[in-house]
Formats: C-alpha cells, structure tokens, sequence
C-alpha cells in the first residue's frame, strides 16, 4: 500500500492542523485522526449543554476522554465553546418560576461555569473560544438577539473573556464566528474585536469558522478578510472549515455521490484556500477542519433534511481526496 504523508506533518512549520471529534469518531476514526491531524476540537462535548446540564450539575465525562486522547497521542486541544445562544440550557437565563433571572444572577452563573470548565481543564487546553457567534447577521444590529444580551445587556461579550482570563491567564482567548468573509459581517466581527482590544479586555485571537462551499466566498473576499483581521494584530485560527458541494440556495436530495465536477471543484478551492492560509502563516496559527472524514461532518443532512454531503479532505471510506492531494503538495 501506498505511503501517505500526514497532513499536519506537511504543515508543521506553518500551523497545526485540526479536526473536530467527538467520543463515537475518536474510536471510528482513531487511526486517522493520530495520523493526519495534531490539535482537535471537541465538536459538541464542551459545550454549555453538554457539561453543565442542570444547575451545581457538571458532567464531564465525555470532554475529559477527548482529553485524555489528547494526552495520549500528544494532541493540542481548542476549546468550544464557553458562551453561545445555542446548545446552552433553558435553565441557565431563568429562575424557578420561569421568569429570567437578573443582570447579577446572570454573570454569577457565567462565571461560575466559565471558572469552573476553564480551570478544570487548565493544563490541557490551550485556546477557549470564548464567545461564540454574538454578531447579528440579518440586520445591521451589530449583536444579535440572545438571552446573554438581552438579560446582562452587551458587556456580556467582555465579562465572558474577563472570567475566562482569570481561570487560566496562559490561555489564548478567541471570539469566534461564521459568515466572516461577508463584507457586512466582517467588518462588525472587526468592530467589536476593536472595542474590546480598546477596553483593554483580554482577547488573544479571531476565530474565522469558515463553513463554505464549494462555490464561495470567492478567494479575493477571503483575503480582504485576512487581511482586515490581521491588521487587528491577534492570531488568527481557523475554527470550523468545510466546503460544502452544494451552494446555499441548493435544496437538492438526490445525489448519493458526488459528482467528479464537485470533487474537481471542491480540489481546487482546496488549493487555492490553502496557498493562501500558506501566505498568511504569520497570523494564521491553527487551521481546523469541521470533521475528519465526510462521513462525520455535521453537513450530513444538515441544514437539509437527508441530503448528503461531501465537504472534508477524506471520504466515507477515509481513503484521501483529490483535495487532500492538492494541499499537501505544496513543498515541492
Ligand atoms: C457552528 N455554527 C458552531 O460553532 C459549531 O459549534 C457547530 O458544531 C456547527 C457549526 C455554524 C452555524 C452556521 O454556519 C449557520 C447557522 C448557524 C450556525
């Protein structure tokens, strides 16, 4: 069998290549992962709901075996994510009557859960995604509707990153979100990460998620992305990439391949989102994949109900793409 050369290997001396896992893919696709990639992101198992259920309830089980994977295979570890509108409990914003609870209860709780998630995990992770999608994307609001806004009001977003910073002060703090190439939305993710590097609020990086496809955004709107964010003067990581085959208007279900058109495609964007991360390696210090292998992305039969997809380097089968052949070529 043919010798294939590790992904993260060919990129060690630019930044770490990641991938999302969760404690089903981390027996499924355990080979490939050790391999391939040398940082991971627990995709949904240090989320608010997942660790901390119920009030003065803690569960960490599931986040402490990706953990102890990571130990046990010399892995850095992303944390994702500490506050966010979803995936977070009805409990949290309300009290026992159902009303929502004070702008004081509020913060109490959020620094209770940030100081305890954060300081359990001190020693091994080395970057939080503090905040999660705070930007209004419809209307030019620049933060969007949420119980955090609504019941604490906008200083939400410093509070977080300020507790996050006082339970472990070595680690790299990130506000991170999606549709970051679109001008609009760019240039409010710039705003507030402006203001908050102004107030003086611990803020380490810019996490760029980069859920595309494989029709865009086109390459010169990423780079007038990089370029706007880099000039803020932090890290940045890419938290969440994948290209989907479809574009965003495209509700169709019948594929159950794809097309060698979509793969070409898919190779090619690939490539050339790559030669400029490549460009970009001063700034950009982690890129992380929304998955291992096709058959674990959360694309599956999202946001279209029992669509197929095949957005990541590796396929079903976790045999290699033309895509992945396209990014590891670069060093010749
Ligand atoms: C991301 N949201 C989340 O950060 C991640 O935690 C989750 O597992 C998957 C995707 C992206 C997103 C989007 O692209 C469009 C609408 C809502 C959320």
């Amino acid at each position: 069998m043919q010798q294939l050369n590790s992904l993260a290997t060919s990129y060690q001396d630019l930044f770490s290549i990641g991938t999302c896992v969760n404690t089903q893919n981390l027996r499924t696709h355990r080979e490939l992962i050790i391999k391939h990639f040398n940082s991971i992101t627990a995709e949904n198992e240090m989320k608010f709901e997942s660790l901390h259920p119920e009030e003065g309830v803690y569960t960490f089980e599931a986040a402490d075996q990706i953990i102890q994977f990571a130990e046990d295979n010399y892995k850095l570890v992303r944390g994702h994510t500490l506050v966010w509108h979803n995936q977070t409990p009805k409990w949290v914003f309300h009290q026992a009557n159902g009303q929502y609870v004070t702008r004081e209860q509020l913060l109490e709780r959020m620094k209770d859960h940030i100081t305890t998630v954060v300081k359990r995990y001190r020693e091994h992770i080395f970057c939080w995604d503090v905040v999660n999608e705070a930007i209004e994307d419809k209307t030019d609001k620049l933060l969007r509707t949420s119980p955090w806004l609504e019941i604490i009001g906008p200083d939400f977003i410093e509070k977080a990153f300020i507790y996050a910073h006082e339970a472990d002060p070595q680690a790299l703090l990130f506000y991170n979100d999606y549709g970051e190439s679109a001008p609009q939305k760019r240039d409010k993710i710039v705003q507030l990460v402006t203001d908050l590097i102004a107030k003086g609020i611990p803020v380490h990086g810019i996490g760029l998620q980069c859920h595309w496809n494989i029709y865009g955004p086109n390459i010169s709107q990423i780079r007038e992305a990089i370029e706007k964010y880099a000039a803020l003067g932090l890290q940045i990581h890419i938290t969440e990439l994948d290209m989907s085959v479809y574009s965003h208007d495209d509700q169709r279900t019948d594929l159950t391949e794809p097309t060698t058109e979509m793969l070409d495609l898919l190779a090619e964007r690939y490539e050339s989102v790559f030669g400029l991360f490549r460009e970009y390696a001063d700034v950009i210090t982690n890129v992380t994949f929304w998955g291992p292998a096709d058959d674990q992305s959360w694309l599956q039969s999202f946001p279209v109900r029992s669509r197929k997809n095949w957005p990541l380097l590796f396929d079903y089968e976790q045999k290699p793409k033309k895509a992945f052949y396209k990014i590891i070529d670069f060093a010749k």
